[in-house]
């Protein structure tokens, strides 16, 4: 077997790339880990706009794998801030002497199999050039920004902002007039803590969103000493889940249920907070009535708290509530009652041009100092298309994804050998708890590694047959449920020219027994092949 400059090269540096790092290294494989920031966290490192925190509780949004470390731990809140979740990384990166192999500033602009020596030749955007006979890709699933292109969009003279690529230096809004385009989770989270700097806040909204409050608070110290004292069985039982987090979603339907009761289970759902709203009812997600329900309380909600009907109205989503992600708030309706804060609707008017003072809208020009875009990601497919990925013959990733992303189990791609991708299209990924999911496909992925290597092998890939069933099983389960029905970034409907495929696996719990049927049939759907 030709030597490598490494066993395996990882890229990014978020949950996935450490933990994939923290694995391979433990079974004594060479690794190095390559990341574009100038620091670890990835998701968490990039996205620090105000008022950034995680909507997964922070007890289930934090690694399991070291008993320790989740015992020594102790999260503040219920849900973490950004800041707060940076801090745990570099706690874990330290604790596990992780930053020695990891290489940062560095973009890897290709990764090409190389049939001859069955390994990858990796490049960096700088020219540097190692081969490995593993490449996996931890590039992340919201990592790709999305900066639509408005007319007039870089003449503006003031400040412009990314919610996913925020500085590092926190601006400062106070005084200021702020535009907010977009209003997803990032708006959402970012919008009542800038109306509170700002001089005036005016905010772009193209389509609503669906948000549940969050209730944020300290956690309280007896709810964590019950889940510490047994933790692992709290763990176990959230990946019996189809999302990952231990709150159930109940087994009796909307549509069966009276209005009585209906209205009774959405307000305990509503007053928990968070996204488990949505696991109110069996059914929200695959029947349109059922799912009306819910929207209409969501919408009543909305109506009660915001004063000005007009407002209330525009905030209003009329879309399948769940099909885009579910947002969740800490005032968000609440800071349209500020007299500092303006909302536009740029479906029936929409933006003309960004100018060098603002935004101009209707004819009209919207004098500002500062412009965010709250404008999403490229999501699961973004950032691996940015890197030349050429497998077998020299096939390049996006040519065979031209028409929408193909992966056997979102973890291996058919002519790609030995290349692996976290939480990849056709995974659970997004619709997971993401920190189980991560840590699912890196053990996955690293006993695989070590299977192989004991067997001798060189090569695992997975079989175009297996791909494309799994392909074609992914679609056949979105089919079953209301997702298709919006333009979701799941679909990549976001994305102008972006094939519309719903790019996720529904099912947590049935995944994760898919693959380790996977193994037990002896990486069934894959093949294995010797020096
Ligand atoms: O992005 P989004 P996000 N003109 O795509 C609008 C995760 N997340 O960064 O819906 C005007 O949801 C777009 O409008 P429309 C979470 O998974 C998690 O907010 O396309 N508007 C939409 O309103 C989330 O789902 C957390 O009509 C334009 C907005 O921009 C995902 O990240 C926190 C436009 C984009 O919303 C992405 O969230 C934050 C244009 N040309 C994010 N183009 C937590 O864990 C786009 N928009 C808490």
């Amino acid at each position: 077997m030709a030597r490598t400059d490494f066993d395996a090269i990882v890229v990014g540096a978020g949950f996935a790339g450490l933990y994939m790092l923290y694995q391979l290294r433990d079974r004594g494989f060479r690794v190095k880990v390559y990341e574009a920031g100038s620091d670890i966290g990835g998701t968490w490192f990039w996205n620090r706009y105000p008022g950034a925190r995680c909507d997964v509780e922070s007890l289930e949004y934090s690694y399991q794998f070291s008993e320790e470390l989740q015992q020594d731990w102790d999260w503040s809140e219920r849900y973490a801030t950004q800041p707060e979740i940076l801090k745990y990384v570099n706690h874990v990166a330290d604790r596990f002497d992780l930053r020695r192999d990891i290489q940062f500033n560095t973009h890897i602009a290709a990764v090409v199999f190389d049939e001859a020596s069955r390994s990858w030749a990796v490049r960096t955007a700088a020219g540097e050039n190692v081969t490995a006979r593993y490449c996996i890709m931890a590039t992340g699933c919201l990592s790709s920004t999305n900066l639509p292109d408005i007319k007039g969009r870089d003449r503006f003279k003031g400040g412009t902002y990314h919610t996913g690529n925020w500085p590092k230096i926190e601006p400062d809004f106070t005084g200021k007039r702020v535009g907010v385009i977009g209003t997803g989770s990032s708006a959402i989270q970012a919008i009542p803590v800038i109306a509170e700097q700002a001089a005036h806040l005016y905010v772009f909204q193209r389509t609503p969103s669906y948000a549940v409050p969050a209730y944020n608070g300290p956690y309280d110290l007896d709810y964590v000493k019950k889940r510490k004292e047994n933790y692992a069985d709290f763990r176990n039982a959230a990946k019996q889940t189809r999302s990952g987090i231990l709150r159930p979603v109940n087994e009796r339907n909307a549509a069966e249920s009276s209005k009585a009761e209906r209205e009774e289970t959405f307000e305990s759902r509503w007053q928990e907070g968070g996204l488990t709203f949505l696991g109110a009812f069996n059914d929200l997600l695959v029947d349109k009535g059922a799912n009306d329900t819910a929207a209409e309380f969501v919408r009543r909600k909305i109506r009660e708290t915001v004063k000005n009907p007009d407002v209330a109205e525009l905030l209003s989503p009329k879309t399948v509530v769940g099909c885009k992600r579910m947002c969740v708030d800490t005032n968000y309706y609440r800071t349209y009652n500020r007299p500092n804060v303006t909302l536009f609707d740029v479906s029936s008017l929409p933006i003309d041009e960004i100018t060098k003072k603002g935004i101009r809208r209707g004819g009209t020009q919207i004098e500002l100092d500062e412009i965010i875009f709250a404008t999403g990601f490229d999501a699961m497919t973004g950032a691996l298309m940015k890197i030349d990925i050429r497998g077998r013959a020299g096939r390049r990733l996006r040519d065979k994804w031209a028409e929408g992303p193909k992966t056997y189990l979102g973890l291996a791609i058919s002519g790609f050998p030995n290349f692996f991708i976290i939480n990849g299209p056709g995974s659970p990924s997004v619709l997971a708890n993401m920190m189980p999911a991560i840590e699912h496909h890196v053990e996955w992925i690293a006993n695989c590694i070590d299977d192989v290597r004991q067997k001798e092998g060189e090569c695992i890939e997975a079989e175009s047959a297996a791909e494309e069933d799994w392909v074609a099983h992914t679609n056949a389960v979105a089919a079953r449920t209301l997702f298709p029905s919006c333009n979701s970034w799941y679909l990549g409907a976001n994305i102008p020219g972006k094939p519309r495929v719903f790019m996720p696996y529904l099912g947590f719990s049935n995944y994760l027994e898919k693959c380790q049927q996977v193994v037990d049939a002896g990486y069934e759907g894959f093949s294995v092949s010797g020096p």
